[in-house]
């Protein structure tokens, strides 16, 4: 499935909703027996994330297949229409190498049911290094319990070091702290997340 899905992307057989976001290439070549933190049982990983799962990078067709509404299990998204959403896909897509977008497809349902997103913001520190970020990781109530949201950490966090950034960090609730120390995440000495809300 994940090779069928890569020959269609690298012949271009799919249009404009069916373009990668970031080169599959990215997450296809990834170390990830070599490097990632978490055991598995059962064995899955990014080219075989479970039985009729598909994981890759996001497109614009994600719109129609739930992307808006599994977000919406983590946090207020709103009601984006197709246009607004187009627009900021279009945002995103013009910072190149920047949007490491990551979901998991039920190919049997043909919806969006796993997400987190890699954003490398470009520095001029660290000789022009990159810091990553890891955002919005969210895994689809139905299918918790399989894996999937370790698989997405793991995948993003080797992700990260791979295309150049010097650290990865991530914002989290307390409780999940625990979840987030399995991957080498900790709290850095004197460094402190701060925060100016606008709105809910
Ligand atoms: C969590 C997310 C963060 C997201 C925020 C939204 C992870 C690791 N952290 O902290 O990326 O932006 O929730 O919450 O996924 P907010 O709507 O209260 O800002």
């Amino acid at each position: 499935m994940y090779k069928k899905f890569l020959e269609m992307s690298n012949t271009h057989q799919n249009g404009n909703a069916e373009r990668p976001l970031y080169e599959p290439k990215v997450l296809q070549d990834i170390d990830f027996d070599g490097s990632h933190c978490s055991t598995y049982n059962p064995e899955i990983s990014h080219t075989n994330p479970g039985e009729g799962l598909l994981m890759r990078p996001l497109c614009r067709g994600d719109y129609d297949r739930g992307y808006i509404q599994l977000l919406s299990q983590l946090t207020t998204v709103g009601d984006i229409g197709q246009e607004e959403f187009d627009a900021r896909y279009s945002s995103m897509e013009a910072c190149l190498d920047s949007y490491y977008i990551t979901v998991v497809e039920d190919t049997c349902t043909g919806q969006v049911i796993a997400s987190g997103t890699l954003v490398k913001e470009q520095k001029f520190i660290h000789k022009c290094s990159a810091r990553g970020r890891i955002e919005d990781i969210v895994v689809d109530n139905k299918y918790r319990g399989r894996q999937l949201g370790k698989l997405i950490l793991d995948v993003l966090t080797i992700m990260s070091k791979k295309v150049g950034c010097y650290k990865v960090s991530l914002e989290c609730k307390d409780k999940l702290v625990p979840f987030y120390s399995q991957f080498g995440y900790k709290k850095e000495d004197e460094q402190n997340y701060m925060c100016r809300r606008y709105s809910d």
